[in-house]
Formats: structure tokens, C-alpha cells, sequence
């Protein structure tokens, strides 16, 4: 065989287009490449459904590859530690109820599982804002604005794309960014008790991983939060290098998610 560089452009082409056309109508858009979105995307898309995932940076992992300062393991508890060792890693005792694993074999390892389970991944790609609808007289998120990410950080005056999905997971982080799209360009309220994005509070680890499973919850029709994204609106502490909460979230809105795709 002869290599033909107009092949691999139209090979690229072609899969590219295949994966956005099989993206226009998504059982859940994840908003963030972070341990929550990547969490959640594998155990959506093992179910079968269609999950496209949308990350801003070339990598997935988020905040995970750096473990805490640069120093490159995570800490994970009694209650978490089972979601990593069913994706094979190795998970470290120590002392009494803390379990080390190493960041970068972790991070790596969720994305792996994540991509090779069927979520669509577009790295490189943010999302800048929603599509919203009123279906029998709610407003409700029913798609993704999303543009490439190095348009984005131009600065370029570039019309986005739009796609549709059935529930959107806000999996950004700490900034929250695409709820804060949400409120700030529309009147609406949040299912949180100001109606608004209450914002994150300072360290309180014990108190942030126990709140993070509980406020991944759906905060508007069609959205629901994950991850530090989750503490951030309902005004919970962060916690650090700690990822139980994280990964329990990511498994959490999956669960609730996949129950009403069923349903
Ligand atoms: O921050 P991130 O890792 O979110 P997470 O899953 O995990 C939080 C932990 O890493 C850590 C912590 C807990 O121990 O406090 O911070 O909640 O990942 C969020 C990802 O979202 C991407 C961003 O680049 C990052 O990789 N992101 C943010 N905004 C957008 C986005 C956007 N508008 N479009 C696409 N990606």
C-alpha cells in the first residue's frame, strides 16, 4: 500500500462527521472531563445510552492528574474505593478508613474506561451555552451550544454549533460555568433554596464529601450538577485531594439519570 495523505484527511474527516452526526440528538451531554463527568460517562454509556462528553482542554482528568500541590496521588475513603478497583487500579490502605492511589494512573484509567465504554468524547471543545425550550410550559435545557475550544481562548468572532440532549450533566468544577450561563442569561431559578448558585465555600473536607453525593441532583429540567460543580451550587465546602465525593457523584447521577431514561 502507498501512503496517501489526502486518505488519512478524508479518514479523519469522515469519522469526525460520524461522530458529530451520531451526536445531534444525545441521551445526556457531559459538560467537563473531570473524575465526576468521566465517572458518570462510563457508567452511562455501559448501559448503552448515548453520552457524548465535551472538554475544554486536549486532556481529560481535570483536576485529578496533580493529586494535591503537584505531589501525584489522590486520597479516596472506605465508601468510595470500590469504584476504582472495578476499573482495575490499585488501591493503597492508609492508616484507619484513607486509601492512596496513584493520580495519573487513575485519571488515566477513568478516561480509558470511559472512551472504550462509547461515550463520544470532544476534547478540545467547550460548551458556552444551552438550548432552551418550553415543554408543557416549563423552561428546560434541551441541548449544547459548543464551540472549539481555540476559537474560544482567540477570541474569535465564530458562530458556535448546536447539539440536543435529553439531560445535560454540569461536571465543570469549581467555576460552575455553564449553570452560571444559564442564570445569568435568563430568568429562571434553580431548585436550590435562593433559586440561585449559592457558591462554594472555603475547606471543610469532612463536610464537603459527605454534601457532594447529596447535591448531585438535577437543579433545573433537563440539568443536573456533578462533582465540585454540585458543592458549588448548593453552597457546600471543597475538600481538596480528596476524590471519594467525586466518584460517588459521578456513579450517583449516572444511577438517576439512566432510571429516567428507562422510566
Ligand atoms: O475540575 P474538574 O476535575 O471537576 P470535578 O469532576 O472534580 C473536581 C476535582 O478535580 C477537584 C476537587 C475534588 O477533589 O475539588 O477540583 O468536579 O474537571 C472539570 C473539567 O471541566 C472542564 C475543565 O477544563 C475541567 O477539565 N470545563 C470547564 N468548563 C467547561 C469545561 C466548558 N464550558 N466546556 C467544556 N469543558
Amino acid at each position: 500500500m502507498q501512503l496517501d495523505e489526502r486518505t488519512v484527511t478524508k479518514a479523519i474527516l469522515d469519522r469526525y462527521h460520524e461522530k458529530f452526526i451520531a451526536s445531534l440528538d444525545l441521551d445526556v451531554a457531559i459538560v467537563g472531563g473531570g473524575p465526576s463527568g468521566l465517572t458518570a460517562g462510563y457508567h452511562l454509556a455501559r448501559q448503552g445510552f448515548n453520552v457524548a462528553l465535551f472538554e475544554r482542554k486536549l486532556s481529560l482528568g481535570g483536576g485529578m492528574w496533580g493529586g494535591g500541590m503537584t505531589y501525584n496521588f489522590i486520597v479516596v475513603q472506605e465508601d468510595s474505593r470500590h469504584i476504582l478497583e472495578e476499573v482495575g487500579l490499585a488501591v493503597e490502605p492508609y492508616g484507619e478508613g484513607y486509601y492512596t492511589v496513584d493520580a495519573v494512573a487513575a485519571t488515566t484509567t477513568l478516561a480509558s474506561k470511559a472512551c472504550l465504554a462509547g461515550v463520544k468524547v470532544f476534547n478540545c471543545m467547550s460548551v458556552e451555552d444551552v438550548v432552551l425550550r418550553e415543554v408543557e410550559d416549563v423552561k428546560r435545557v434541551t441541548g449544547i451550544v459548543i464551540n472549539s475550544s481555540p476559537v474560544e481562548l482567540a477570541g474569535l468572532h465564530v458562530d458556535p454549533l448546536t447539539l440536543g440532549c435529553k439531560f445535560l450533566i454540569e461536571a465543570t468544577g469549581h467555576p460552575v460555568e455553564v449553570l452560571k450561563t444559564l442564570v445569568r442569561k435568563n430568568d429562571v431559578r434553580l431548585n436550590t433554596p435562593s433559586g440561585q448558585i449559592e457558591g462554594e465555600q472555603s475547606m471543610w473536607a469532612e463536610i464537603a464529601e459527605a454534601n457532594t453525593p447529596l447535591n448531585t441532583r438535577e437543579v433545573f429540567p433537563g440539568v443536573y450538577v456533578a462533582g465540585m460543580a454540585a458543592n458549588a451550587t448548593f453552597g457546600s465546602y471543597r475538600m481538596g485531594p480528596v476524590f471519594g465525593g467525586m466518584l460517588l457523584s459521578g456513579v450517583k447521577v449516572a444511577e438517576e439519570i439512566a432510571a429516567r431514561l428507562k422510566g
